[in-house]
């Protein structure tokens, strides 16, 4: 759909409720209307059609196999133990690929069917999540870092998150008059505050990551908030944020005018002014992003066409205050950190290595009967959680010290403790969903994934790097859905079986890798990797990363990093 099409159909939208009352009522098929297909996105869902029975459909005269992918809103990924036995049953009977965890640390349940649309997502909100807004022109989920050893500091940064997606959230009540009964009440209002009646140009992203770890990578999000943190009395205490903007991922084959971006740091703000900052920064969004080019419709272009000089004036204006100086500030790394960490107040929390966040019994590891068996075995306990991590892991927070064997012995018995022997590569790697669901890939994802690692690592082992730590990430087309061009080495899709091979990116999620080969296959990506491999094996400086590496050895020449202070707007 192009811009102005999107624009008049969200216009005319009657409050996001179009005519898909009707469309869910057609029974001659399992599509929805066009406009309706836009539509169900801002209510958390996505027509799809099942990509590997296409050319069958298509050859016997049937329309294509629709499906419909449900994603939760679930701010910083927290679920009680309750919570994931309820969604786990909801996907059981409705979804027919279970419980994935995404990057934005939500679930989607993929395969729905369209009569069984209502009653899913009249499970999903009787365990007390919705998917409000968790598609659609809008603010999206809202990521928090999933760093369980710092808990005091991280339950305030989550409390502000949690805050901020609910301050964001559309106000009119589209969503419950359709999918759980609510009677419209005529003449309310459905006037938007924050969005008006066309929403923002285009999707709106806010991530809250707590240094040193940068799961939710930060630089990548529409808006990134940086906790800045003080030791007071011998342990660390929120005083507020560096505040960074226009970061995104995608782009298009072959289109210049469309990039990944880190985003600019604007300066420091007191956490009291979280929402006042967000606001500013989302109806600046919303008044001056592309309403005409949908490609170039996210707050990265917006800054790029205005100046980051007149976007932070605007912002500031909006606000009432000025941001201060940033405060000093580094990340040590963007991925997960596995296995078992002792909480602050004598609890546990375990990180597992969910293979690209896919909860299904898969030969021997069944990652669903063993949440499930730990889930159940957990939930009456109080203050336990399940949090769903940016890097599309599980990590079970807050455990009494009594439970711990019991969890290591259900972990183990279901073949789930992956996070002790997986490689390095194998933990840290994302891969998207891409096909059969995802109706914009180019190449293979999520699927290809283990094979991948399995080659890489065997070249790693060849050159006696066997275990080297390596960010690789790999997504089914440019879009960038599993922030590829922050990985250290990252595939992305051109067509099938051949991607772009993208190297140089730190582990911190603050530079952003180079295209190294365009358009190429299997054997040509692990040609290409070999003599690097071996230099690296060779030449690398102690504890040297191989996207630094490849940086410092002048293999690829990158970006700039952001670090903070750097490139300041003035
Ligand atoms: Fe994404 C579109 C999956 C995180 C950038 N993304 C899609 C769709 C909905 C395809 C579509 O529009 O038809 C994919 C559904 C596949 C499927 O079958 O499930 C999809 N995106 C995902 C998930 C599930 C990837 C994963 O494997 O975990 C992630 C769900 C996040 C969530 O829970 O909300 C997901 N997508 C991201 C991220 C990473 C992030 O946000 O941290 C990005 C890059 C950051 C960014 O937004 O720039 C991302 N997705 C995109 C884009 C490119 C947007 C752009 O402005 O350039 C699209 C295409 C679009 O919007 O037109 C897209
Ligand atoms: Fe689909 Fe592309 Fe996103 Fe992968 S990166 S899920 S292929 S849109």
């Amino acid at each position: 759909m192009d811009a102005s099409a999107a624009e008049t159909l969200k216009r005319d939208s009657d409050g996001l409720r179009g005519t898909l009352r009707d469309s869910l009522a057609d029974a001659v098929t399992g599509s929805l209307r066009p406009g309706d297909q836009v539509l169900l996105k801002f209510h958390g869902s996505y027509q799809q059609d099942d990509r590997d029975l296409r050319e069958e459909r298509r050859r016997q005269k049937l329309e294509p196999a629709y499906q419909f992918m449900i994603r939760t809103r679930t701010p910083g990924g927290v679920l009680s133990p309750a919570q994931w036995l309820q969604l786990d049953a909801i996907a059981s009977r409705y979804a027919e690929r279970g419980l994935r965890i995404t990057t934005r640390q939500a679930l989607q349940l993929h395969g729905v069917l369209k009569r069984e649309l209502k009653p899913t997502l009249q499970g999903i909100n009787a365990a007390l999540i919705d998917t409000i807004a968790a598609c659609g022109d809008v603010n999206r989920n809202v990521t928090v870092a999933a760093n369980p050893l710092q808990s005091a500091v991280h339950a305030s940064v989550f409390a502000q998150a949690a805050a901020l997606s609910e301050h964001l959230l559309p106000h009119t009540r589209a969503y419950y008059e359709l999918w759980l009964d609510e009677e419209r009440i005529a003449g309310g209002d459905d006037a938007e505050s924050h969005y008006g009646a066309t929403y923002l140009p285009r999707k709106f992203k806010i991530g809250f990551a707590i240094p040193p770890l940068n799961d939710v990578d930060a630089f990548a999000q529409d808006l990134g908030f940086i906790a800045v943190l003080e030791p007071r009395d011998g342990r660390d205490v929120l005083v507020g944020y560096n505040v960074v903007a226009g970061g995104g991922m995608g782009a298009t084959h072959g289109d210049a005018d469309t990039y990944p971006r880190l985003g600019d740091v604007l300066g420091f703000i007191h956490s009291g002014d979280v929402i006042a900052t967000a606001v500013a920064v989302l109806t600046t969004q919303r008044d001056f992003g592309n309403r005409s080019d949908r490609k170039r419709a996210r707050l990265k272009y917006t800054i790029d066409d205005r100046g980051l000089a007149w976007f932070k004036g605007e912002v500031e204006r909006r606000a009432g205050f000025a941001f201060a100086p940033p405060r000093p500030s580094a990340f040590d790394h963007n991925g997960d950190r596995f296995g078992w960490v002792d909480g602050e107040d004598g609890r546990a929390h375990l990180t597992l290595a969910v293979p690209s966040g896919r909860v299904r019994d898969d030969g021997d590891a069944r990652w669903q009967s063993g949440l499930r068996a730990l889930a159940l075995l957990l939930r009456d306990s109080e203050g336990v959680q399940f949090r769903l991590t940016p890097n599309q892991n599980l990590t079970l927070a807050g455990i009494p010290a009594a439970l711990r064997v019991r969890v290591d012995a259900l972990a183990a018995g279901h073949g789930i403790d992956t996070w002790r022997d997986a490689t390095p590569l194998q933990r840290d790697a994302l891969a998207c969903v891409a096909l059969p669901t995802c109706g914009l890939a180019m190449a293979e994802a999520e699927r290809y994934l283990p094979a991948l690692t399995a080659k890489v690592d065997a070249l790693l082992a060849a050159h006696g790097i066997a275990g080297a730590p390596l960010h690789l990430r790999i997504s089914g087309c440019p879009n960038g859905c599993s922030r590829p061009y922050l990985g250290e080495i990252a595939l992305v899709g051109r067509a099938p079986g051949r991607y772009n091979l993208m190297l140089g990116a730190d582990h911190r999620g603050q530079r952003l890798n180079t295209l190294y080969r365009d358009n190429i296959d299997e054997a040509q990506i692990l040609a290409a990797l070999d003599p690097l491999f071996a230099r690296y094996a060779t030449e690398r400086a102690t504890g040297e990363r191989f996207g630094d590496f490849l940086v410092r050895a002048g293999v690829i020449a990158a970006p700039p990093a952001r670090t903070i202070p750097l490139r300041l707007a003035s």
